[in-house]
């Protein structure tokens, strides 16, 4: 820290008025503003992802070796889509609030961006991610602003048989069930109590800019601390239900199936996918001068650090330089790999959470009871050559 202040106070006396703006900013903004220190040249990964055989699914993946920057821009966010992208005008568009409601809402851009605004930064990421050998990119950070999503629920007065709350997208594609072949809207139900978190919005804002359409123009359902499913993109439609809703990406696609062991018998288990868990990824190792750095990433909790391991040695503490405290945001770590003897080397990663959990190694036997690729969060190992 005492470097990053020391050189960025020789960049304020140093630079010109653009750069000085740049810094005031920096200062002004919470303590995560600082430039991630990662100069150098980067080496890549020996180790890279095989061709992705759902490009009109998974239409993009967080660049790792090129990560700089605390904030994903935006063309560099991973998208997940399922079905099509639906393209909306602003000007038809509506958003409803109907179901087991006592005052039924239709409402405009508008009329959301009317309401009292409010503002979260959360490190999204898609349950997929890492659990395929064609997907470790699905994870990024972004600060996303809109409307509450807990006072318009209010407003439109939850009636008492009211459980459940769904949140469907514009978009639709063809399920087959049994005999019968629908199309379906990309949709997620979430309980009362969920969706009321006080946290969760209606964002109509990605970094600064209107929503971009492939992250779900005009608007999209954040709920920081949940897997990337559950943030609805595209959204027209929340509706109140008296029953659990059991839709395709509730109930037969992410979900995640489990043995377990009850009495000597094997219970299988199946879960659909809900909140984040505890994760971390090594981002790129870089070189500087004759100076060796592993810098990356730690997010699914409110992160307390992080721990690298090169080759079997042992677990070395890495600096968090950037997101300490956010609550739903990454914090990126960096770690001095002093004098590496060239070849190959293999580098893993471990976060550690605000309560003391540590991101379990692939291996940790809860992990290996699942039979499905969702919520892999083991600890991810990358390979690098050193010459
Ligand atoms: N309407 C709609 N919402 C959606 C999806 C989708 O296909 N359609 N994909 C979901 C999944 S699986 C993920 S991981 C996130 C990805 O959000 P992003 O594309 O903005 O990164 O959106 C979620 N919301
Ligand atoms: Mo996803």
């Amino acid at each position: 820290m005492a470097q990053a202040e020391l050189s960025r106070r020789t960049a304020l006396k140093q630079g010109g008025a653009a750069l000085v703006s740049l810094s005031v900013l920096r200062l002004a903004g919470p303590a995560h503003a600082f430039q991630t220190p990662a100069a150098g040249e980067v080496i890549p990964w020996l180790d890279q992802l095989e061709p992705n055989p759902a490009p009109e699914a998974i239409v993009r993946q967080l660049d790792w070796e090129r990560l700089d920057s605390w904030l994903t821009p935006p063309d560099q966010f991973f998208v997940i889509k399922h079905y099509n992208e639906p393209v909306l005008s602003e000007s038809d568009w509506r958003l409803e609030i109907g179901g087991l409601v006592s005052q039924p809402l239709t409402l405009s851009l508008d009329d959301i961006r009317a309401r009292k605004r409010a503002e979260v930064t959360f490190t999204m990421e898609c349950s997929g991610n890492t659990g395929l050998p064609f997907f470790n990119g699905g994870v990024g950070n972004a600060t996303w602003a809109g409307t509450s999503l807990a006072p318009l629920l209010e407003e439109a007065g939850v009636l008492e048989e009211g459980i459940e709350v769904v949140f469907w997208g514009a978009d639709a594609g063809e399920q087959v069930r049994g005999d019968v072949t629908i199309t379906e809207q990309f949709a997620r139900g979430m309980s009362l109590g969920d969706a009321l978190a006080a946290d969760n919005l209606l964002a109509y804002e990605m970094n600064g800019e209107p929503l971009p359409s492939l992250h779900g123009f005009p608007l999209r359902l954040i709920a920081p601390g949940w897997y990337g499913v559950a943030n609805v993109k595209w959204l027209t439609r929340i509706e109140v239900r008296d029953a659990r809703f059991q839709g395709h990406f509730m109930a037969r696609d992410y979900v995640t199936i489990r043995e377990e062991e009850h009495d000597g018998e094997a219970v299988w288990t199946f879960t659909s996918v809900t909140h984040d868990r505890l994760k971390s990824a090594p981002a790129k190792v870089t070189k500087l001068d004759d100076r060796y750095s592993i810098m990356g990433a730690a997010w699914g909790a409110q992160i307390a650090g992080a721990d690298v391991r090169i080759d079997d040695g042992p677990w070395l503490p890495a600096t968090l330089t950037e997101g300490e405290g956010e609550k739903f945001a990454w914090a990126f770590w960096t770690v001095e790999w002093e004098s590496p003897s060239s070849g190959e080397h293999t580098i893993t990663s471990r976060a550690t959470d605000e309560d003391g959990n540590v991101q379990p190694a692939p291996d940790d036997p809860f992990l290996a009871s699942k039979t499905t690729y969702w919520e892999s969060n083991g600890q991810v190992t990358r390979r690098v050559l050193i010459s």
